[in-house]
């Protein structure tokens, strides 16, 4: 507490704004559930590892390979970060430099592209420097990079943005496909994923998602890849903590077999906001050239609590925290369904759970918009061939990783099933402002009688669970908000 005091009392003798929007955003997070399946609460230990005299340092280059003098103390810090990674996760090599999870991916597809393609032709030129290859050999190498296929999971099916999607430069830097999810049962088909890899036959076989509720066989992925000769790279942003927390394990533990895994540090791991990249030895020496080939600088103070957050990461707690994340959604998923909710794939064998409420006569807009007025906070989503498109959608997507971080258990999980359901029915579509004998997709009308009730029961569920209660809210309001 007394540290979180300085650091408020020092930022609002410059911005008084600052520190006023910090507390309210606590007061805004005690006084709401947070149930977005990327977001979670680190532990104080990781934000103040963030907030100090390291943000001043230049780090470009690699640790004890800087173009910067100076870096000492730095070095010591990344090299560390990198060690405590590989620990964790048991991986040959770890970059701890990029700043979130698309520029993990920029640096993952680079790297491979420059292991891969660009040394093999360097070789070929009898070079080992890019800048002392000819005009013809340059045009020729950079002819080479491009127009490669990237086989990936489908935005819809659950893929992320950063995986190929045209408003995403991954989907300009590579010829994209994508392979969906079955029509049938919403799931993975290997046997499909298969045949597309051998009919488009890859430079990189991608597996990892945002909004995918079931585990992936990472093993019988790295088998296509092989086939059809790709390289087989994992983005496990979502579920790194479940890896770390040893719930992903054998062939669902995807650092044994790709050879290049990328996550960001905030969601499931619980660290702050930022990315990593894993991988085997042979993408290393691409990989630590990550600055400049995708970066200026990297924040060293960032890279100082990743390195506290992996040590976490590692203890005994954290692996009964990951452990708890699922059990808590297969909780919070089985209360939903019961409560009338239509749960995608029938439940999770992760950390989030998918609703289709356009069953329930709504948009994903809609249904988010009312149970955020609840204090309910989520997200909607993209489900699998929406017909409502990315902005409307048609589901919702919810996780447990925050809700377990502050403690709840299975009775809260039930809890927050049974109000969501409840609000889910008890809001309809507003009519559309242009046209009030048509539906609104946007504007909801909520039950008065179902908002109230549910805001109270959210609020019961929550006094007993407060965010960051080494936090004393009051103390704070009064000495900033005045
Ligand atoms: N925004 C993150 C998510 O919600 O999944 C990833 O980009």
């Amino acid at each position: 507490m007394l540290a979180y005091l300085c650091n408020l009392a020092e930022t609002a003798k410059t911005s008084p704004e600052i520190a006023v929007s910090v507390v309210k955003e606590l007061e805004n997070q005690r006084t709401r559930v947070k149930l977005i399946a990327s977001e979670n609460y680190c532990s104080l230990p990781v934000q103040l590892a963030m907030g100090n005299l390291l943000t001043d340092k230049y780090a470009e280059g690699s640790p004890y390979h800087r173009f910067y003098a100076g870096n000492e103390n730095v070095d010591a810090i990344e090299d560390l970060a990198a060690k405590e990674a590989c620990s964790l996760f048991g991986a040959q090599y770890a970059n701890v430099q990029p700043h979130c999870g698309a520029d993990a991916n920029i640096l993952a597809f680079w790297a491979i592209l420059d292991t891969k393609i660009e040394k093999p032709l360097l070789q070929k030129f009898g070079e080992t420097n890019l800048y002392k290859v000819t005009d013809a050999q340059w045009n020729e190498l950079r002819a080479a990079l491009g127009n490669q296929r990237l086989l990936a999971q489908d935005y819809y099916s659950g893929g992320h943005l950063t995986h190929g999607y045209r408003y995403n430069m991954s989907g300009r830097m590579f010829d994209i496909h994508t392979y969906s999810v079955s029509k049938e049962n919403g799931l993975l088909d290997y046997d499909q994923i298969e045949k597309q890899a051998m009919d488009v036959r890859p430079f990189i076989l991608l597996a990892g998602y945002s909004a995918y509720p079931r585990k992936i066989n990472f093993k019988r992925m790295r088998e296509i890849a092989d086939k059809v000769g790709a390289v087989f790279m994992v983005d496990m942003a979502h579920f790194a903590g479940l890896v770390a927390g040893k719930v992903f394990t054998g062939e669902y533990d995807p650092v044994p077999w790709a050879h290049v895994v990328t996550t960001t540090t905030h969601k499931t791991l619980r660290g702050p906001r930022a990315g990593l990249v894993l991988a085997t030895s042979e993408f290393a020496d691409a990989l630590d050239r990550g600055c400049p080939m995708t970066m200026g600088g990297p924040l060293p103070h960032v890279i100082a609590a990743k390195a506290v957050a992996f040590r976490e990461a590692a203890s005994p707690e954290f692996r009964d925290y990951a452990k708890r994340v699922v059990e808590n959604c297969q909780t919070l998923a089985t209360s939903c369904s019961e409560n009338g909710l239509e749960v995608l794939t029938g439940g999770t064998d992760n950390h989030l759970v998918l609703v289709n409420v356009n069953s329930a006569g709504l948009t994903g807009r809609q249904a988010e918009s009312s149970l955020h007025e609840c204090h309910i906070t989520l997200n909607r989503n993209s489900l699998p061939f929406d017909p409502n498109g990315p902005w409307y959608t048609s589901g919702l997507r919810f996780g447990t990783a925050a809700p377990t971080s502050l403690g709840m258990g299975k009775d809260e999980m039930k809890e927050l099933g049974s109000i969501m359901a409840k609000v889910v029915k008890g809001t309809s579509q507003a009519p559309a402002e242009k046209d009030p004998s048509k539906k609104s997709k946007a504007k909801h009308l909520i039950d008065p009688a179902v908002k109230a009730e549910a805001t109270e029961r959210v609020k019961k569920v929550l006094e007993r669970f407060p965010v960051y209660p080494q936090l004393d809210l009051e103390f704070l309001k009064k000495a900033f908000l005045g």
